[in-house]
C-alpha cells in the first residue's frame, strides 16, 4: 500500500488541503460508525483522501488500498463527476466511468476476438481494479458473461490486467477460482460480479474501455 501518511497535525493538514484546493477533485459525503460526517474526495491522478471537519485523515492511492477499496464501494461516486479539468465526453454506445469510456458487447466471441476487437476500439478489454468499477460493470453488462483484460497467459498463476499492471488486493473470484495449473483468462458474470478463470475459446460477451 502506498500510504502518503497519516495528517493529523493541523499545520500538515492544513497545506495538504491547500494544495488540494488547486486541483479539481469529486467529493462524496457519508457517516462513519460514529455517525461523523466523513468527506471523501478523489482528485485527478486517483489519489483519495479522508476528511473529517476540514483535516485530513489519510490519503491514499485507491489502485493499491484494500481500506480505499472497501470505502469506495460504500460510497456511491457521482458517475459523471469530472476529475480531469477537461471535458470527458463518450461517442454514442461508450458510457462513461470516472474518466474511462466503456462499450458492452453481447456477441458471443472468444477471447482472442475480443481482444482484438477492443484494439480495433483503440481500447482494452475492461480492467475493474476496485469494487465501485466492478459494480459498474455488472450494472451495465448486457450479457450473462463478459471478458475481462485479466490474465495469467504469461505466467501460471500471476495474473496481469491488460494494462501491464499486477493484480493488486481487489478480486472477486468465484469460489474455487483462479484455477492451479488452468487456464489462461477471465470473464465477468453479471448475475453476482465474481470472476472465472477460463479458456480463451469460450466465448461470450465482452468490455472494450478507453481514456475519454
Ligand atoms: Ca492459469
Amino acid at each position: 500500500m502506498r500510504n502518503l501518511g497519516w495528517k493529523t497535525g493541523m499545520a500538515g493538514g492544513k497545506a495538504l488541503l491547500i494544495l488540494l484546493a488547486y486541483q479539481h477533485k469529486c467529493t462524496e459525503r457519508f457517516h462513519d460508525y460514529r455517525d461523523n460526517e466523513v468527506l471523501i474526495e478523489r482528485d485527478k491522478d486517483n489519489f483519495i483522501s479522508l476528511k473529517v471537519h476540514e483535516h485530513i485523515i489519510a490519503k491514499f492511492h485507491y489502485r493499491v488500498s484494500e481500506t480505499v477499496n472497501a470505502l469506495s464501494s460504500s460510497v456511491v461516486w457521482s458517475q459523471n463527476c469530472d476529475v480531469t479539468g477537461s471535458s470527458c465526453n463518450c461517442s454514442t454506445g461508450w458510457i462513461r466511468f470516472w474518466e474511462r469510456c466503456y462499450i458492452f458487447i453481447s456477441n458471443d466471441t472468444t477471447r482472442d476476438k475480443a481482444s482484438e476487437a477492443c484494439r480495433n476500439y483503440v481500447a482494452k478489454l475492461a480492467m475493474p481494479k476496485v469494487q465501485a468499477m466492478n459494480n459498474f460493470l455488472v450494472d451495465h453488462m448486457t450479457s450473462p458473461m463478459a471478458w475481462l483484460g485479466l490474465s495469467d497467459q504469461e505466467t501460471e498463476g500471476e495474473f496481469k490486467w491488460s494494462d501491464g499492471e499486477r493484480l493488486s488486493s481487489f478480486t472477486s473470484w468465484s469460489a474455487g477460482h483462479p484455477l492451479d495449473n488452468g487456464p489462461g483468462f477471465v470473464k465477468i458474470a453479471k448475475d453476482n460480479g465474481s470472476w472465472y478463470n477460463v479458456e480463451w475459446n469460450k466465448r461470450s460477451g465482452y468490455i472494450c474501455t478507453k481514456k475519454c
